[in-house]
């Protein structure tokens, strides 16, 4: 019998789930209880984790096949998973609201961060619930916006002069910018497996609204942008040392405070595929949300 328990953070974004050891494979009770946490609570951390690499590795490819960052530098002993080595001479370019990874036709469905080395205080992430900030939107502004595509484009998040893109080098920069043209996504994405409505723009990788002009487009996702950073949509996560966060990446956003520097913080992430966003509206034949 596994004795997880989930407590919550805040009354619709985050927990703290107790009681489990992800060095190990979850038994299928605990996988359960933990895949029911991160739908629910759509981000959700557990504390003093001794992972190795492949450990996390292995706890992240149950949930699904994973991706492997064109830019961020792999851990040797698992390359699907990448460093964040942050410092005074590579901070991070993390600190803005982003989802990760929304320039590829399947996002991730979750990415699994987790805590190697810390500053003595600061280094926080904060995530944002696209859900709870869809839900505050009057219901006409929703309904038009669920009609809408947005392009997201690795350009847009990953510039040549990036500190991501001049850590990588040109060649890998220039190859991965070649690969990665951009891509459509809704606004408003319909989660595959809870079916709840979320908004699906973020400032990092959303570049423009189709079919609008240019100065709509730009009013109306810097509103959204600003939009989803009120407080009441947030969770701030204070790491620990071997900490793990692991959040629903089709229904989140987030954001790494740079207040550290110049201390050292590092963190190996793992990043699970997800399926093709979609609106409720406009499903793709074939595919069926688990709420129907
Ligand atoms: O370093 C962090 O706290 C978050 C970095 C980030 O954006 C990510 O791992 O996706
Ligand atoms: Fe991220």
């Amino acid at each position: 019998m596994s004795r997880i328990e989930i407590k919550p953070l805040t009354p619709t974004l985050g927990a703290l789930v107790e009681g489990a050891d992800l060095s190990r494979p979850l038994d299928d009770e605990a996988f359960a209880q933990v895949k029911a946490a991160f739908l629910k609570h759509k981000v959700i951390f557990f504390e003093d984790q001794h992972l190795t690499p492949v450990q996390h590795r292995d706890f992240a490819a149950r949930f699904g096949a994973l991706h492997t960052h064109p830019l961020y530098p792999g851990v040797p002993e698992a390359p699907e998973l990448f460093i964040l080595d942050n410092h005074a001479d590579n901070p991070t370019d993390n600190d803005s609201w982003h989802t990760d990874v929304t320039f590829i036709e399947t996002p991730p469905m979750a990415s699994i961060l987790y805590a190697k080395h810390l500053p003595p205080v600061g280094g926080d992430t904060i995530w944002s619930d696209m859900k709870a900030a869809y839900d505050a939107l009057s219901p006409a502004f929703r309904e038009f916006l669920s009609g809408l595509d947005a392009v997201h484009d690795f350009a847009r998040g990953f510039p040549q002069r990036g500190i991501v893109a001049k850590g990588a080098g040109e060649d890998k920069h220039a190859k991965a910018l070649a690969e990665h043209p951009p891509v459509l996504h809704p606004v408003v994405r319909t989660h595959p497996e809870t079916g709840e409505d979320a908004l699906f723009v973020n400032f990092g990788f959303t570049e423009r609204i189709k079919g609008l002009r240019r100065k709509e487009s730009d009013a109306i996702l810097n509103m959204l942008f600003e939009h989803v950073t009120k407080p009441e949509f947030l969770v701030r996560w204070r790491w620990t040392p071997n900490a793990v966060a692991f959040w629903d990446n089709r229904i989140t956003q987030h954001y790494a405070v740079n207040d550290y520097l110049p201390h050292r913080r590092i963190m190996n992430r793992a990043t699970v595929l997800g399926d093709r966003p979609y609106h409720r509206s406009r499903k793709p034949a074939g595919l069926k949300t688990a709420a129907e």
